[in-house]
């Protein structure tokens, strides 16, 4: 499989990997792949919340008290190095924190890769919970303002859920017209715990995307255009 390697262009032709738990992940990307820098700071969490903010991305009205998620670093859960972003809530919570990345300079109409490693434990979807436990993208306009794609102001990694040991969630986005700029999001809306960790956002040109395959989708497309996803 080709290796993230800034500078270095690589070709994969019909590759298929399995990842540890024999679920499909990836299948058949081919093409020139070149990767740019990772342009996050500290996604791998190392430096507590510097790059990173929390903010309010969901509320639940239940008539009762509000009971605020738990977003911390943990420095005994970690996929790279020693730490690890962990959001928590129940089914009692009603006021659910996103951890955002500071702003990144992006280009519109180029191509980039988020990628991030999640674990969870217990993560389940309860009554009328939003049903998050994800990695996305936001773009900003040059007015500081979202750039919605179509009715959406994000781009999703798919979700974990249940529990899951360490994986890698994926989601390549095209820069809509008008971005200059993109945040990261990682969010749990669920009851149950996530760690996130190593998440990183890469421009990517010549890519081929044939087909990419997760637990629930079929990504696909071609060089230029964002991959079309299909429930399967
Ligand atoms: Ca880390």
């Amino acid at each position: 499989m080709c290796k993230k390697t800034f500078g270095i262009v690589c070709v994969v032709v019909a590759s298929v990997v399995l990842d540890g738990g024999g679920s499909v992940v990836w299948a058949q990307a081919s093409g020139h792949l070149s990767w740019g820098p990772n342009l996050l700071v500290n996604g791998s969490f190392e430096d507590g919340f510097t790059g990173w903010s929390l903010t309010l991305g969901a509320r639940e009205e239940t008539g009762g008290p509000e009971v605020q998620s738990t977003v911390s670093i943990d420095s005994e859960v970690a996929h790279a190095d020693l730490a690890s972003i962990r959001l928590s809530g129940s089914s009692d919570t009603t006021l659910w924190l996103a951890a955002h990345s500071d702003p990144v300079a992006v280009r519109e109409n180029a191509q980039y890769v988020l990628l991030a490693w999640a674990k969870a434990e217990g993560v389940v979807r309860d009554a009328d919970q939003y049903p998050n436990s994800n990695a996305y993208i936001q773009f900003l306009g040059s007015d500081g303002a979202i750039v919605r794609m179509g009715r959406s102001p994000v781009r999703a990694t798919p979700k974990i859920l249940g529990t899951s040991d360490w994986r890698e969630l994926q989601r390549v986005v095209k820069a809509p017209v008008g971005a200059v700029a993109a945040q990261v999001g990682v969010a749990l809306t669920c009851t149950g715990t996530v760690w996130f960790d190593k998440v990183e956002l890469h421009e990517v040109t010549n890519v081929v995307w044939h087909k990419k395959v997760t637990d629930r989708f079929v990504f696909h497309g071609e060089a230029g255009q964002e991959p079309k996803r299909e429930v399967i």
